[in-house]
């Protein structure tokens, strides 16, 4: 058999590649059954496989080495190379990453989409300011309300101990008058368990893996925006890559994206329709309800827009005009 030069270079670069395997540790928050931690493991796989080797990615789920309000100092510190985060949570850092989280923004899998689309070249610009290169973000299904109480009215709501997992949480639970604390995911049983909290904001997806029936009775599907979960690289980590590396994660990071999009789609009918399956009252939200979420969400709007000046205007000129 003759080889082609093609082959031949093929050849070399792959052992070549061998030669200087490398892995990375990439710190994920939420469980290794999520859909987002399967998706991120299939990206993993897929690079191992395009990289022919050079380049193993393995994830540490459910906040296993990093917790999650830890992962994204991790990884620009080098401590990590690659990790995935709700950047919503880092919004005292920088407001834009809370972009995904304004109240009735986008409300639904394609405007999601466009939002993210939209935010794209800003969010890649704050990040890479903070030595982080962009590589995906993956949305969870639509956020809706649980409680331990049936809740018909505003009036329901206050005093009400509310689990929060970011900033823009904690203000929806403030303004509806009840008493935000934020608690991790991974801590979330326990909080619920102890009394801690006994309400939040999140979709059907968490409210399946904490298997939140156990502690809370009410679910009210009211949609009120569609928060990320984004995958990052230490800049330098991808800088020290071998071309044939880096364009493997750049190409699997956008396949990943879109398969990530695609499954919590077809997923979130299913893990609300569990939630009702195990006991939970699945109903929307009362209109008394909906109404003051309204107004909350114009006032969060106005707070956003003010907070974050020309980076956060750029994003809404930008969703709007698609
Ligand atoms: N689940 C995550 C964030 C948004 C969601 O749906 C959580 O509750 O931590």
């Amino acid at each position: 058999m003759k080889l082609t030069a093609a082959a031949i270079l093929a050849l070399s670069t792959a052992l070549a590649g061998a030669a200087s395997a490398e892995t990375w540790d990439m710190p994920v928050a939420y469980p290794a059954s999520n859909y987002h931690t399967e998706n991120a493991q299939a990206f993993a796989d897929a690079v191992k496989e395009c990289s022919g080797g050079e380049l193993e990615i393995v994830i540490h789920a459910g906040g296993s080495l990093f917790k999650g309000d830890e992962i994204k100092r991790a990884v620009q510190l080098g401590e990590a190379q690659i990790g995935e985060r709700l950047l919503s949570a880092h919004a005292n850092e920088n407001a834009i990453f809370a972009y995904d989280s304004i109240p009735f923004l986008a409300t639904s899998f394609e405007a999601s989409e466009k939002l993210r689309a939209a935010a794209e070249p800003t969010l890649a610009k704050v990040l890479g300011e903070q030595n982080l290169t962009l590589l995906y973000s993956v949305p969870w299904p639509a956020q809706g309300l649980y409680f331990s109480k049936p809740v018909s009215s505003p009036a329901d709501m206050e005093g009400v101990k509310f689990r929060a997992y970011n900033a823009i949480t904690a203000r929806v639970a403030e303004l509806a008058g009840m008493v935000p604390t934020q608690i991790e995911a991974a801590d979330l049983k326990q909080a619920l368990a102890t009394g801690l909290v006994s309400s939040m904001i999140s979709s059907g997806s968490t409210g399946v893996d904490e298997s939140v029936w156990e502690d809370m009775t009410n679910f009210y599907d009211v949609k009120a925006w569609l928060p990320r979960n984004t995958v990052f690289a230490n800049a330098d980590a991808m800088d020290a890559l071998s071309d044939t590396a880096k364009a493997c994660v750049i190409d699997e990071a956008a396949k990943a994206q879109a398969r990530g999009a695609e499954k919590a789609a077809e997923l979130a009918g299913g893990f609300v329709a569990t939630l009702a399956e195990n006991g939970m009252d699945v109903n929307p939200p009362a209109e008394p309800v909906m109404a003051k979420l309204g107004e909350i969400g114009e006032t969060m709007t106005t707070e956003w827009q003010e907070t974050t000046g020309e980076d956060g205007k750029a994003i809404i000129d930008a969703y709007k005009a698609q």
